[in-house]
């Protein structure tokens, strides 16, 4: 067990667990410099993945409303880092995370089902809304997905960190259209801002709402966010839906399931 009894009854009761120290200062390095070699297109990447753009830029960048100072400001994201790098592969592997994923699933069987690194640069780093991870896949089953969310840089109130609302993982998964019924003022009033150190990581469940602010400081604010589920999940999409070749990262796999 890599976390204790009273750290996984948090998150279950939360949905959300807060994890200061994760990575070393060189293993935080190596991942601070292969963004940069991607967003400067030193490493060799496919475009996209089943059409997925890998790179995302910021929208005022691409209205041409605002410039950034060198190529990585410009990435909004940087999406399925996992899925075409090996740096980023070897880290979604670590045991590091895993063992805490496994402590927290209670089964040693794991897939990894997305990630996205949100660049967050500094001055146009613009917000996330209020959203549940579910709701960007809501065809796997069952809906109870845990993320890792790893904080490239510093990550503070005024640069956009994550902000959870505690608890609202138990309310299932809820439609973008009642959402503003649900978010009024006093419920985002009770939100965590989950400041957190570069190398520091956040575990969050896919039904957790949370929030970004925009980053208003010179300061970039990196996040990298790996989506894990359970082996035994099963994904209810249509033949016509896209997703990528979800990657085994631990224990075996299971006829009819992901
Ligand atoms: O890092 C961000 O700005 C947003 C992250 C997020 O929403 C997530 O990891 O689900």
């Amino acid at each position: 067990m890599t976390i204790s009894t009273e750290q996984k009854e948090a998150f279950w009761r939360d949905g959300f667990l807060p994890y200061p120290q994760l990575l070393s200062a060189e293993e935080l390095r190596a991942l601070q410099q292969r963004t940069e070699d991607i967003a400067y297109g030193r490493v060799n990447l496919p475009a996209d993945i089943k059409g997925i753009p890998i790179l995302q830029k910021e929208p005022s960048i691409i209205k041409g409303e605002a410039k950034a100072a060198n190529p990585l400001d410009e990435l909004r994201k940087i999406n399925f880092p996992s899925f075409v790098d090996e740096v980023f592969q070897h880290t979604a592997r670590s045991p590091k995370i895993v063992d805490v994923i496994v402590d927290l699933f209670g089964t040693e069987d794991i897939k990894l089902l997305g990630d996205q690194i949100f660049m967050k640069p500094p001055h146009l780093g613009s917000a996330k809304e209020y959203h549940q991870d579910t709701a960007s896949w809501p065809h796997l089953v069952p809906q109870s997905q845990i993320t890792c969310w790893i904080a490239i840089d510093a990550a503070t109130v005024d640069n956009g960190c994550m902000r959870c609302i505690p608890a609202s993982h138990t309310l299932g998964l809820i439609q973008l259209q009642h959402l503003p019924q649900l978010l009024t003022d006093e419920v985002k009033a009770t939100d965590r801002a989950i400041e957190l150190p570069a190398g520091g990581c956040m575990f969050h469940h896919s039904l957790n709402l949370h929030y970004t602010g925009a980053n208003t400081t010179a300061y970039r604010r990196r996040g990298w966010a790996l989506h894990y589920m359970i082996a035994q999940s099963r994904d209810l999409s249509a033949p016509d839906e896209v997703h990528v070749d979800y990657i085994s990262i631990r224990g075996k796999s299971y006829p009819g399931c992901v």
